[in-house]
């Protein structure tokens, strides 16, 4: 059971996304190949293993233990280290604690007096005093180092810049510099150490607090509104990597799904492009144009090159290029987009884009219109 970033894209017969990943789960055997007797040990099965086959071994998307990108290796070496610290200490005092224990317990041959009463041992007091504060020295300097690598890095001049804004509860997406606007899915170019190409995230909030959390690239980092944060990633290597909101926002606070694609070069510019691209709809789907140019979408919609211009809700100018819609919660498909439009509820309760009440025959139209903005 091996897994690397690499997941399925579109077509490859299943949507992927973080639910069904937990679905597969649930009905594979066990990564030890045992039998069912072995099914009940499944869960301390996998962690142990995880622990033992170290990064590269991922569980699940979010693997906290299989870091892909600077910030997220850092952070995870001191986190081990740290461990390891505090498990020698334990070993220390418990083996000390397990031999006074053993070594002096009572016996039948004690003659019931108070033993020896020691006070005062110079070294014992230097050791016991200095030990600690030369532990705690290094493990402040450590975490130091890690904090200001993490914090303040010397990115190269060419870095992809993204402004992220959270939304109840959906992710907007902007390149200034490559005048691309999308929402939910990240995409972003490898960095491969030879030629590094990071990516340095400004982090905004439209309403309330959010956070971004993709646990293999990097740590969280909150959008507060008003107040402007940074964070940055270069993944090492292709492939889809799954994150969560992580600071609770609201109603769906749980299905503000972040999904962030790393592309290798050629690929990213590629879709950058096509991104910059105004929408261009056929002409047979002129009706579901003209009704969603003629409904309340616009106000809260864009779609680059037409009257639409709202940004309320999420860009939808090459919508259909995204495997999900609504932040993850559900595949981009034809009865979903249907569903959607039809009554939001239905797939993200208190989500904040109203049910429209329109017709059977309106609906397809503009879900046949949707389907164009490719
Ligand atoms: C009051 C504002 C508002 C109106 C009006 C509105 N929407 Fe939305 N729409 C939103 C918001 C907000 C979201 C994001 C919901 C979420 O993911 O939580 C959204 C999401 C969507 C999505 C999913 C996009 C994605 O990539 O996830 C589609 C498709 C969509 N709207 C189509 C429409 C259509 C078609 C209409 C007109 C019939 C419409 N919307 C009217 C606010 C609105
Ligand atoms: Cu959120």
């Amino acid at each position: 059971m091996r897994r690397d970033g690499h997941r399925p894209r579109r077509g490859a017969g299943e949507p992927s996304w973080g639910l069904m990943w937990l679905e597969r789960q649930a009905k594979q055997p066990s990564p030890s190949g045992g039998g069912p007797e072995q099914t009940g040990e499944g869960l301390v099965g996998l962690s142990v293993a995880a622990a033992l086959a170290g990064p590269g071994y991922v569980l699940s998307p979010t693997d906290l233990f299989s870091p892909a990108s600077s910030p997220a290796q850092s952070v995870y070496e001191l986190s081990v280290f740290v461990v390891a610290v505090a498990l020698a200490i334990f070993v220390v005092v418990f083996g000390l604690l397990a031999y006074a224990v053993l070594r002096f317990r009572h016996r039948g041959a004690d003659d019931g007096r108070e033993p020896p009463q020691v006070y005062g041992s110079t070294q014992i007091e230097l050791a016991w005093t200095i030990i600690p504060v030369i532990i705690v020295i290094v493990l402040f300097l450590s975490s130091a180092r890690v904090i200001a690598a993490v914090q303040r890095p010397t990115l190269p001049e060419d870095a992809v810049r993204v402004t992220v804004i959270g939304h109840q509860f959906w992710w907007e997406y902007r390149y200034p510099g490559l005048n691309v606007v999308t929402a939910n899915e990240l995409h972003v170019p490898v960095s491969d150490p030879a030629h590094p190409r990071p990516t340095i995230l400004t982090l905004l909030s439209a309403d309330t607090d959010h956070s971004f959390w993709v646990p293999r690239l990097a740590g969280k980092t909150d959008l507060i509104p008003n107040f402007p944060n940074t964070m940055w990633i270069d993944p090492h290597r292709t492939g889809l990597y799954e994150g969560q909101c992580a600071q609770y926002c609201g109603t769906q606070h749980a299905k503000m799904l972040l999904r962030v694609y790393v592309d290798s070069r050629e690929e990213f510019d590629r879709w950058a492009r096509e991104q910059a691209r105004p929408a261009s709809p056929g002409a047979a789907v002129s009706r579901g144009r003209r009704l969603f140019e003629t409904t309340a979408c616009i106000n809260c919609h864009t779609v680059a090159g037409t009257a639409a211009n709202g940004r309320f809700g999420p860009d939808l100018t090459h919508l259909m290029s995204r495997e999900t819609i609504a932040s993850g919660a559900a595949p981009n498909t034809r009865q979903n987009l249907r569903l959607w439009i039809e009554n939001p509820d239905a797939i993200k309760p208190g989500s904040l884009m109203p049910a429209m009440q329109l017709e059977r025959q309106e609906l397809d139209d503009l879900t046949g219109y949707l389907l164009t903005l490719r």
